[in-house]
């Protein structure tokens, strides 16, 4: 590590353009600094294994332009209503099984609403965490007293992520704002849970914007204890469907500049793995990814098969890390803390965009469904 980065690390106060510059680096001595600040903060033979439940799919109110369950884009994902208990323990047991420690409950909901459904989630968390695993879930904006109800049903982590940069936010998402995003991670850290909060990458943004997020997340204080680093899924329906997947070159810069810039915490390698390679991959956790969602689906969309994973970590020389005990509530190291931080559809457009069409699409002659065409400014 330079001694400059030392520094970096002590103060953790990074600039837009130092954190542009180390993204920039020459490529492998960025995975070498990357990969010596790793060791120094993580077992880098371990991997946290992660696998996410979609809990409530589909018919969201928002307009998040990457997300294939948003309600007014036409996608092909199956729609569910809130699952039972018994499904999610089923799962939770099934995941465990194949050695994941922290099972990651989604809702497609803009915020949480008080009633039987969020009493149904409580239950919920309380079921996995009596399985010795870690939960965490992402339900969207939280209010402080909603944060603290899911801390005391014995929560491990929320994950809300801030996906991009301020400036570019806005392009991305019309029905909420950044400074929404960063409130909840408030209400969050006020009752007492780990914070998991990350980004995209392959939206169309700048370096800038990639610099400009991990020094938004660098700033929180204290910063998330894990950080998900998403690879666009490029989902039809969606108004990024046509984006070009970006090169694996990136994904590697995205998360060695992110052990760098946020050393302590878990850099999760999140959506996109089903288009890298072994090598790829293996790059990325040389770079300091130390966490991944493991079994055959995301929330919709695929991601690799288990044994496929599981072959990966035994060529590597990696293992799944072990969950934390239970009743052992998660503590916020005090490093942290000194750190600095369908059918027909309504035509529908928001700031930041271009509509270039309305499409109908046609199957054996029938009209299916009407694709809205739209281009970031
Ligand atoms: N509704 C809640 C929210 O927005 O916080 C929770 C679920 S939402 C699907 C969780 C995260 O998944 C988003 O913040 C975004 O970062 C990520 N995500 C959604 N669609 C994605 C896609 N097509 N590609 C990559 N990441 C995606
Ligand atoms: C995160 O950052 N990535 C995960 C998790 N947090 C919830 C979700 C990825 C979703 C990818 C698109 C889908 O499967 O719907
Ligand atoms: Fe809804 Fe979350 Fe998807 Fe945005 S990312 S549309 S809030 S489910």
């Amino acid at each position: 590590m330079s001694n400059n980065n030392k520094m970096k690390e002590r103060k953790n106060i990074w600039t837009k353009e130092e954190v542009f510059n180390l993204y920039n680096k020459p490529l492998l001595e960025l995975v070498f600094e990357a990969a010596q600040i790793h060791r120094i903060h993580h077992n880098p033979k371990e991997v946290q294994v992660s696998t996410l439940l979609s809990i409530k799919t589909g018919g969201c109110p928002e307009d998040c332009g990457y997300c294939p369950q948003a309600s007014r884009y036409h996608t092909d994902i199956e729609k569910n209503d809130l699952m039972t208990i018994q499904t999610v323990k089923a799962q939770a047991l099934r995941a465990k099984s194949f050695g994941s420690s922290r099972v990651c409950m989604g809702a497609a909901w803009r915020n949480v609403k008080e009633g039987k459904d969020f009493d149904q989630v409580l239950e919920m968390v309380r079921t996995i965490r009596d399985l010795d695993m870690e939960v965490c879930c992402t339900l969207g904006m939280l209010t402080k007293n909603q944060a603290q109800r899911l801390s005391d049903a014995g929560l491990y982590a929320y994950n809300h992520n801030i996906d991009t940069s301020k400036e570019y936010y806005k392009k991305v998402i019309s029905t909420r704002g950044y400074e929404d995003r960063i409130k909840t991670i408030g209400n969050v850290r006020k009752a007492g849970l780990t914070v998991c909060s990350g980004g995209i990458i392959g939206m169309g943004e700048s370096l800038m914007d990639r610099a400009a997020m991990l020094v938004t997340l660098s700033t929180l204080n204290p910063y998330p204890e894990s950080v998900p680093i998403n690879s666009l899924v490029a989902v039809e329906g969606t108004p990024m469907e046509e984006l070009e997947k970006i090169p694996i070159w990136d994904m590697i810069r995205m998360v060695a500049t992110t052990r760098i810039v946020l050393p302590k915490t878990t850099v999760r390698l999140s959506a996109g793995r089903t288009q890298m390679t072994d090598e790829g991959q293996a790059l990325c956790f040389m770079a300091g990814a130390g966490s991944i969602f493991a079994g055959d689906k995301l929330l919709t969309t695929p991601n690799p098969d288990i044994n496929k994973d599981m072959e990966l970590f035994r060529i590597l020389g990696l293992s799944p890390q072990k969950p934390y005990i239970k009743g052992d509530k998660p503590q916020v190291n005090e490093n942290y803390k000194n750190s600095n931080k369908k059918n027909e559809k309504p035509i529908w457009s928001r700031p930041g965009h271009k509509i270039d069409a309305n499409i109908t699409a046609t199957k054996n002659g029938a009209e299916t469904k009407r694709k809205t065409k739209l281009t970031l400014k």
